[in-house]
């Protein structure tokens, strides 16, 4: 075949990546950006697990590229069989190609991740690659995924190298015609360089953030899981030493670690093939079980805490203030959920309780104050609790505390949406402009409530909060009783419609505390929003549009050679109704942001950050990062 005549065979390959990027990669914004340089490191940590690879490196350069290299076997460069050309071709231009190669039993296929090196290629304006292998450096540029290096006698052009080593070394630069944005969040690959460390002891990553010319970091954790629980329990009160479990049943393997704490909320991270799964899945419910069930044997049989009358202790109250990484390696995960990353296959719970069960029976045997003290800690916080719940005056949740709600007509949960706003100026505007069949409007005076650390009883006499559980209409009490009922909900969207300002950042991050502590599952079950109102105005004459961001402003700023005005908003009582329905509140036009947990390692640090007694350093979080703080929690 002529060499054009691939190109567009590549091309047609490639193309539903460019059509449907959110289709491989979730989405083009922030979050999918970063999933190009994880797929890239992800391919890295696969061939560490093959057993070659031990040193990747990865930068995030000043022109605006990311580079991955390792020190594995690098990609094969010889001729491909079926396909003609040299097999590193084949990897970066077929999708699906990645897998073919490698041996590795947990080739990683999960979720967002583990989509194939042609779908970075695919969304890259530019990709270079270098192979290092039997002594020359083998090298390979693309385009938008259409290979530019000639070829030389059907052989990538190689370079003898001066040095005896192996390895791979990818530099893309992101397509900037498909991402919202270009710029990497050097954080949040940070963050999963550190997992990534800690799920694999042997292997040593170094980031560098070339754009602000620190130093490299170096990511090399001996201590592998164990370290990694107590590093996200840092600064709790242990009550237990770390207990790590290790098994294997029918081909599924799983490393299990937790340690309990006095002060902690429960935090269970599960990994999947070295991938974070922050909606959880099987193995995080099944370890859950589980321990709650062993936990209640030993209670009611070995140690006598339970009479016979007495109900089974509550998962919640065993597990209270544990922290917990759950690691499981699947040959065929499958994942479900609102991001794709909840696992979901059912094999998983029966390894994990079999694994649980035995090697928790041998711990506990030979550290049996261990056991003790969980089961006393257990039994003491459900007597604790049963007296608080007793204090609690439920009458006072009669349907009158619902504040200035506007409801909407339908009756059709699955059609309604709840606008919660700042203020009642803003509410005004907002009960003017909305479509009052399917759209309810609840302004709160002011601040709400900061919840973090407040006792039930006196986050329940707050009347903002009173009037948005009353609205919501699916009780409340989570984790605390069995009046919460999901499926009572009034609506489908929970929309937090706050100014784009220091303020209403603050108070989105108030409510965002309010729905983790009390309403997790209304997160994770993808029914809260935020809505963006527009920052900016621009245009001539008739020719109006509106601009989200500051980097929506500078491209326009970059296409507009002409004359245009600028109109900024303040917040959203300079809009009138029209415009605040067109702009932020009309389903066709707004744009909304749904919220998740992304990672749960973060979401405690980030409420107990800007919750927490320190103001000034809170203040400034919100500032700087008020977007994805909000979004990350
Ligand atoms: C397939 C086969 C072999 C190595 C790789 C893939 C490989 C892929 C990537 C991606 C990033 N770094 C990588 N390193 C290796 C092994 C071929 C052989 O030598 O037998």
């Amino acid at each position: 075949m002529s060499y054009s005549a691939k190109n567009i065979e590549v091309l047609k390959g490639l193309e539903p990546v460019r059509l449907r990027p959110g289709m491989y990669i979730g989405n083009t914004g922030r979050s999918g950006l970063n999933h190009l340089v994880q797929e890239l490191i992800d391919n890295s940590v696969d061939e560490h697990l093959a057993g070659y690879c031990h040193n990747i490196y990865v930068s995030i350069n000043k022109d605006g590229s990311a580079t991955v290299e390792d020190d594995g076997r690098g990609v094969p460069v010889d001729i491909h069989e079926q396909e003609g050309i040299p097999a590193e071709r084949v990897v970066y231009t077929v999708l699906h190609a990645g897998g073919k190669f490698n041996g590795n039993t947990y080739k990683i296929s999960g979720g967002l991740h583990g989509v194939g090196s042609a779908v970075v290629n695919a969304l890259s304006k530019k990709l270079i690659v270098d192979v290092m292998r039997d002594g020359y450096t083998h090298h390979d540029t693309y385009e938008y995924g259409i290979p530019t290096t000639e070829l030389v006698d059907g052989y990538l052009p190689k370079t003898k190298l001066k040095e005896k080593k192996t390895g791979t070394r990818v530099t893309l630069y992101p397509d900037d015609g498909i991402f919202e944005t270009v710029k990497f969040k050097a954080d949040a690959i940070k963050q999963r360089i550190k997992e990534t460390a800690y799920l694999n002891p042997e292997l040593t990553i170094t980031f560098v953030n070339e754009r602000d010319d620190k130093e490299p970091i170096v990511f090399h954790q001996p201590g592998g899981l164990s370290a990694f629980v107590e590093d996200i329990s840092e600064g709790l009160t242990f009550t237990s030493p770390v207990v790590a479990l290790k098994g294997e049943k029918n081909g599924i393997a799983a490393d299990i670690v937790f340690l309990m704490t006095e002060d902690g909320d429960e935090n269970i991270i599960g990994f999947t093939n070295n991938i974070t799964n922050p909606e959880g899945g099987t193995h995080v419910a099944g370890f859950k079980a589980a321990f709650a069930k062993l936990i209640n044997n030993y209670s009611r049989n070995e140690l006598g805490l339970l009479k016979e009358k007495d109900s089974n202790l509550s998962g919640n109250d065993i597990r209270s203030g544990m922290q917990a990484i759950i690691s499981v390696k699947h040959p065929d995960p499958q994942f479900e959920g609102q991001t794709k990353t909840k696992l979901s296959n059912t094999d998983v719970t029966k390894a994990i309780d079999d694994i649980v069960k035995e090697q928790l029976t041998v711990y506990f045997d030979r550290n049996y104050e261990v056991l003790k003290d969980i089961c006393d800690r257990a039994v003491a916080l459900s007597k604790k609790k049963a007296l608080e719940k007793s204090k609690i005056n439920i009458n006072k949740f009669s349907f009158e505390g619902n504040g200035k709600l506007a409801k909407q007509e339908s009756n059709d949960a699955s059609k309604c949406e709840i606008f919660i706003v700042e203020g009642d100026s803003a509410g005004g505007s907002a009960k003017t402009a909305r479509n009052r069949k399917y759209q309810a409007i609840l302004p709160l005076r002011g601040k709400i409530l900061n919840v973090e650390k407040k006792p039930v009883a006196k986050v329940l006499e707050n009347a903002e909060i009173k009037a948005l559980i009353n609205a919501f209409g699916c009780g409340f009490l989570q984790g605390y009783g069995n009046d919460f009922d999901i499926s009572k909900l009034n609506y489908d969207k929970i929309i937090i419609m706050t100014d784009a300002d220091v303020d209403g950042a603050h108070i989105a991050t108030l409510l965002l505390t309010f729905f983790y502590r009390f309403f997790p599952d209304l997160i994770n079950e993808g029914h809260i929003y935020i809505a963006i109102p527009p920052l900016y105005r621009v245009g001539e004459g008739k020719n109006m549009q509106y601009l989200y961001s500051d980097d929506e402003l500078a491209k326009y700023r970059k296409t507009h050679q002409k004359k245009f005005t600028i109109q900024r908003y303040k917040g959203l009582g300079e809009m009138d109704a029209d415009q605040l329905y067109e702009t932020t509140m009309n389903p066709e036009s707004r744009v909304l942001k749904q919220v998740s947990i992304n990672s749960r390692v973060e979401a405690n640090l980030i409420t107990q950050t800007l919750m927490g007694s320190e103001v000034a350093p809170r203040r400034e979080y919100i500032e700087t990062h008020s977007q994805d703080a909000v979004l990350d929690i």
